[in-house]
């Protein structure tokens, strides 16, 4: 597949890869495929019942069957005349509820009438959560900054080493923090932790009774909510139909309300709820995630290239490669299919990304020299919501630029053509064929960035369908972490385990005399 050939053989190649929908345009005319492969790749979905799948899943079928769940993040941004049944119970209601409970929080917290112990009035929100309770609102606050009261900032903490809280704490007054501590189980270890060490710095400052003004939480779990000396009053609730990684338009969002305000907030979801309306109606030619889902589809298992490389030209977006990393790889970095056997085929990619241009000066050479050929999705904006008038040129002719270099590349004569020594002109030569989709929108927007969330939440549910494997649950997350509980014990001396391989024994040993 030679992309200058195929772009010479069909004048209107650009035009014919091209879709819309819900804000976004994707040209995907320089991917790795011949005029006849969409075709082919779009009959696969409907052999594998994307549409219906999706349908299902929007009326609340059990798509997570390995823990028996429904997956509705598609009703958290539902309109408040919809109505959507989990077991014959209209979830939309609770949702409106849960909304607007959020918003009476987050404008008295906004305005100032929400006070701390002290009385004075709260300048700086603290998020304590960890992977689906921070990366979403973490990437939001960043992505949605122009939007963001000048009234108070927020940070957010998610790992265990004390380092991540310490800094988001330096510098602050407690009588003006609050905390808001996402986890939806209310268990996990890091953010429990995190949320303990920051409850003994109020306490220590303001005393027992102040938890009462500056905690609060988002959780499943009350009780447990309760017993951290929480409120049920100050707890925003969500479902065990919303999955970590898709519940960044939930409460756990809430650290967005409170930045951007509810409505703003509503404008997000609007945009969340056009893209899935985009995604539920339009025809599969057209259709923005199937298309991306299937062009991962022919990527990864059919061409085998094991990486995507998402690279957003907007500095507003730095975190979303981040984000897309949980999405994406806890979602679908799965290896047996829904009868339990191995696939044979290779599933998620190794994604990865950065801030456009910054990656051009680290990481590109490899994308375009390297031995290893990888995709990569570029995103951007068509206008910019600073008044540096240039920059967005000089940002977008970059983008632009490096698409067009990655595809068509510049071949052996082209350099010599240059004047380029004869030694050098193998260093200097660009193989091209480097396959890439181009998305962008007329101006990031809350609406905007909910349609492109949610078109990734979507793409990545495409994928899971044609793979075959269960996109909503995370159980490779759970080794590790029951191994950590024994490992906390060797660390602190207090293990009976005596049998631990050598190198875990040693590892133990050691670090156990500098964690003391
Ligand atoms: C996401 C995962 C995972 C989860 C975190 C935090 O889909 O389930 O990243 O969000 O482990 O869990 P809690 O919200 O329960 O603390």
């Amino acid at each position: 597949m030679d992309l200058r050939s195929a772009f010479a053989a069909e004048p209107g190649r650009a035009a014919r890869c091209t879709a819309a929908g819900a804000g976004w345009t994707l040209d995907w005319s320089k991917q790795l495929m011949q005029p006849g492969t969409m075709p082919l790749l779009l009959e696969l979905a409907r052999e594998r019942q994307v549409p219906e799948r999706f349908a299902a899943m929007l009326a609340g079928a059990r798509m997570n069957w390995t823990e028996g769940r429904s997956v509705l993040h598609a009703a958290l941004r539902a309109p408040g005349t919809a109505s959507i049944a989990v077991d014959g119970h209209d979830v939309v209601p609770d949702v409106q509820h849960t909304l607007e409970r959020m918003a009476r929080f987050a404008n008295a917290l906004r305005s100032g009438a929400w006070t701390g112990s002290t009385g004075k009035r709260i300048r700086h929100v603290v998020n304590i959560g960890i992977g689906g309770s921070d990366l979403g609102p973490a990437m939001a606050y960043l992505a949605l900054q122009p939007w963001r009261t000048p009234e108070l900032d927020c940070r957010f903490v998610s790992n265990v080493d004390g380092n991540d809280l310490s800094i988001a704490l330096a510098g602050l007054d407690p009588a003006q923090t609050l905390f808001i501590v996402c986890s939806k189980t209310f268990t996990t270890q890091e953010t429990m932790e995190n949320a303990a060490s920051a409850r003994a710095w109020l306490v220590s400052a303001l005393g027992e009774a102040a938890v009462i003004r500056h905690f609060v939480a988002v959780s499943t779990n009350e009780a447990r909510v309760r017993a951290f000396g929480i409120d049920p009053d100050h707890m925003f609730g969500f479902w065990d139909w919303v999955g970590g990684r898709y519940s960044m338009d939930s409460a756990i969002g809430l650290s967005t309300m409170v930045a951007i305000g509810p409505e703003r907030f509503r404008e997000l979801l609007q945009g969340f709820h056009a893209m899935d309306e985009h995604a539920r109606t339009a025809p599969l030619e057209s259709n923005l995630p199937v298309l991306m889902g299937m062009i991962g589809v022919w990527n990864s298992s059919v061409l085998g290239l094991p990486a995507l490389a998402v690279l957003p030209y907007d500095q507003l977006l730095s975190r979303f490669p981040a984000y897309l990393q949980q999405l994406l790889m806890e979602s679908n970095g799965k290896r047996v299919d829904d009868h339990g056997e191995p696939v044979s085929w290779r599933t998620c990619p190794v994604v990865f990304g950065e801030a456009g241009t910054n990656g051009q000066h680290a990481f590109y050479q490899m994308l375009h020299q390297g031995t290893t050929i990888v995709p990569i999705d570029f995103i951007a904006f068509r206008t910019a919501a600073h008044p540096l008038g240039r920059h967005r040129v000089l940002l977008n002719a970059n983008a632009i630029a490096q698409a067009q270099a990655f595809a068509f590349g510049r071949t052996a004569d082209e350099v010599r053509a240059e004047g380029t020594s004869e030694a050098l002109v193998p260093h200097r030569t660009f193989p091209g064929n480097r396959p890439s989709s181009f998305l962008w929108a007329d101006a990031l927007t809350p609406a905007s960035f909910g349609a492109l969330v949610a078109l990734y939440e979507h793409s990545t549910f495409v994928q899971g369908i044609v793979w075959g494997i269960n996109s909503f649950d995370q159980w490779g997350v759970e080794l590790g972490k029951s191994l950590a509980v024994e490992a906390i014990k060797g660390l602190e001396g207090t293990s009976t385990c005596t049998t631990h391989d050598a190198s875990t024994e040693a590892l133990l040993r050691t670090l156990r005399t500098t964690a003391t």
